[in-house]
């Protein structure tokens, strides 16, 4: 029995330095020590030794198992420190691998050229005022001095959502709330969508975006319309663009102009860019009709204004020299990345 005692011993320790692997040291432990293992097998027997032999047998098992024991701890420790190392080792972080570089977005070019031209109003000191797409027919139209008859409420121009209200046409109606809410002083542009019921085409889209400008105090005259678009086309194209007015018409100004810059490409000649003009049509503008004014809560007789709305999409296609408005709403990095 001892030396089947030493044999169990001899075996659990050879296997226990062979192990490489903590489930199976837990087999190990069962297979040796466990109620089923081999040394209570053996212990099990000691009803047969003599009443002298069994103490010495007894305690010739309390050593092994101690033994045993303190092998398997030791196994353990050592296992357990050897998967501590290889999990911190594959973990490891190589600081000096170069990173995923973030691709950053940019702004689209409407975007861009559309800050420009807020900056350069706010540089004269207007504010930026905002309001809804859908709008009523009577801030779109019927404020605005456009009567019933009137060919831009044609059913062809106008999204109508039902008989008052309108996709906005234009960003005017914002000027009106405006001056509705506000005393004058007033000094606003109001950016933004407008629609026209417009098949696509190259230079046409249902949805286009413009910018208006609205001036009401007293004692506004043309002087100062002129001199404030034209500090603003300077400022946009530089400082040697020369601009020209030209006598125009809308129904919610009176007199109205059309502002012209002189083409930079022929300088006055004319040439394919100005179709042959010489000149460039880039915003509409005018003294605010003074029914305009009263219907807004303004004394036409105290007080006067200038009004001015030009349309984002052609000024950006000719500072980037893009050829077909599609391409601002079709999403297509390929175009977008290029800004
Ligand atoms: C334009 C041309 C001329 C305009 C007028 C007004 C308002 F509300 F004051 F009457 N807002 N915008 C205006 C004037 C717009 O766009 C070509």
């Amino acid at each position: 029995m001892k030396e089947a005692l030493k044999q169990i011993e001899q075996n659990a320790v050879a296997e226990l330095e062979r192990c490489g692997d903590l489930k199976e040291l837990e087999n190990l432990r069962v297979r040796f020590l466990g109620k089923k293992g081999e040394l209570t097998a053996i212990l099990k027997q000691m009803g047969q030794l003599s009443p002298e032999e069994r103490p010495v047998v007894g305690q010739l098992a309390n050593e092994v198992r101690a033994d045993i024991e303190a092998e398997l701890e030791k196994r353990i420790g050592e296992l357990k420190r050897a998967e501590e190392e290889a999990r911190i080792k594959a973990e490891r972080i190589d600081v000096t691998m170069p990173g995923k570089a973030v691709k950053l977005g940019q702004k689209h070019p409407l975007t861009k050229v559309l800050d420009e031209i807020k900056e350069i109003f706010l540089g004269m000191g207007f504010s930026v005022a905002e309001g809804p797409e859908v709008e009523y027919d009577y801030y779109n139209f019927e404020a605005l001095n456009i009567p019933k008859n009137h060919p831009a409420r044609d059913t062809q121009d106008t999204f109508y959502i039902n008989d008052n209200i309108v996709l906005r046409t234009q960003t005017s109606p914002v000027q009106v709330r405006t001056m509705e809410k506000q005393k004058p002083p007033i000094r606003v542009i109001s950016p933004g969508r407008v629609y026209r019921s417009d098949a696509v085409d190259a230079t046409h889209s249902p949805l286009f975006h413009q910018i208006e400008g609205l001036v009401v105090d007293k004692g506004i005259t043309m002087a100062d319309l002129k001199g404030t678009l034209e500090v603003f086309v300077k400022k946009l194209y530089g400082e040697e663009a020369q601009v020209r007015f030209r006598p125009h018409h809308f129904p919610f100004t009176e007199p109205s102009a059309e502002l012209d810059f002189m083409c930079f490409a022929c300088h006055g000649e004319g040439c394919r860019l100005c179709k042959g003009e010489g000149w460039i049509e880039i915003l509409g503008c005018g003294m605010v009709h003074p029914k305009v004014l009263r219907e807004c809560g303004i004394d036409p007789e105290v007080y006067s204004g200038f009004a001015f709305g030009m349309g984002l999409e052609r000024i950006v296609m000719r500072r980037y020299n893009i050829d077909d408005l599609r391409l601002f709403y079709e999403n297509d990095l390929r175009f977008l990345s290029q800004f």
